[in-house]
């Protein structure tokens, strides 16, 4: 019999401080960035508010609370398959029907920070994940990955965090094809550190934004918005991105945490 379990070992290098916990989520507040659709959408996701019930005074004189205006897809955020109309008819495709036992997996993070900080258009495609795979490893199925484009450093200014001019919004993300490349390797999501997990230009490509089409055809997850990817390792975290249980929900914010071995 096996006495001592990995995961009593896991908890006793948690408990040693041998594993570092990396809180990959943004502050979620009014200032939070949010996604501004083009004019011919007449809705959009508000902006977060946070209103206070009570703090201590006469509508509460014990306690303090807030109650919330908030967008399924704010902030640090997971997309979920029914998010896209390419995803629409899984059963299991909602943040309360999905199969939590997918949202825990290794982490492949793909350091694209030089390459964003001098194109905002840059594109990740198969070629850098080959070359990537062959500096790091395999990625394998049913893990994560995510481009680090240190784009988290905008996100206390909104107009920088989203980046748009005439011509659109101006950020980083994957091409249609490493869309594929990474799916046909039974990836569980795809995730970024932008407003989403396609590029701000993915609404000309083909098809219009692959990440959302493809990631959400098969039934795999997005990840929007995450934070501090520079302090992750290339391979050997754990990533845990779980949404909230939100009814037949598309999405939800998340907060995301990598558990990171030390030494
Ligand atoms: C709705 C429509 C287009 C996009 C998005 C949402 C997102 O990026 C999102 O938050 O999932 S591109
Ligand atoms: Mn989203």
């Amino acid at each position: 019999m096996q006495i001592h379990s990995n995961l009593e070992e896991l908890g006793r290098q948690l408990l040693a401080g041998k594993v570092r916990v990396v809180d990959c989520s943004g502050t979620l507040g009014p200032d939070t960035p949010i996604l501004r659709l083009p004019e011919d959408f007449a809705k959009n996701t508000p902006k977060v508010e946070i209103n206070k019930i009570s703090e201590y005074d006469k509508d509460g004189p014990f306690f303090a609370w807030n109650w919330m205006v908030l967008g399924e897809h704010s902030g640090t955020h997971f997309d979920a398959p029914h998010h896209w109309i390419t995803g629409k008819d899984y059963e299991d495709g909602y943040t309360d029907t999905l199969n939590v036992q997918r949202l825990v997996a290794p982490v492949n993070v793909i350091d694209c920070s030089k390459e964003s900080a001098e194109n905002p258009d840059f594109l990740l495609t198969p070629d850098h994940v080959k070359a990537w795979e062959a500096e790091h490893g395999e990625i394998g199925k049913g893990e994560w990955v995510v481009m680090r484009s240190d784009w988290d450093r905008r996100a206390d200014d909104e107009d920088s965090f989203l980046n748009a001019d005439e011509n659109g919004p101006h950020s980083p993300g994957p091409t249609p094809e490493c869309m594929e490349f990474l799916l046909a390797k039974g990836i569980v999501g795809w995730g970024t550190q932008c407003i989403g997990t396609d590029a701000g230009q993915a609404g000309g490509m083909t098809p219009p934004f692959p990440a959302h089409n493809l990631l959400h055809r098969d039934n795999c997850f997005g990840l929007a918005s995450l934070a501090n990817l520079d302090q992750l390792p290339a391979k050997g975290a754990i990533l845990i991105a779980a949404p909230l249980k939100i009814e037949r929900g598309t999405g939800s914010p998340i907060r995301a945490l990598a558990l990171v071995p030390q030494g």
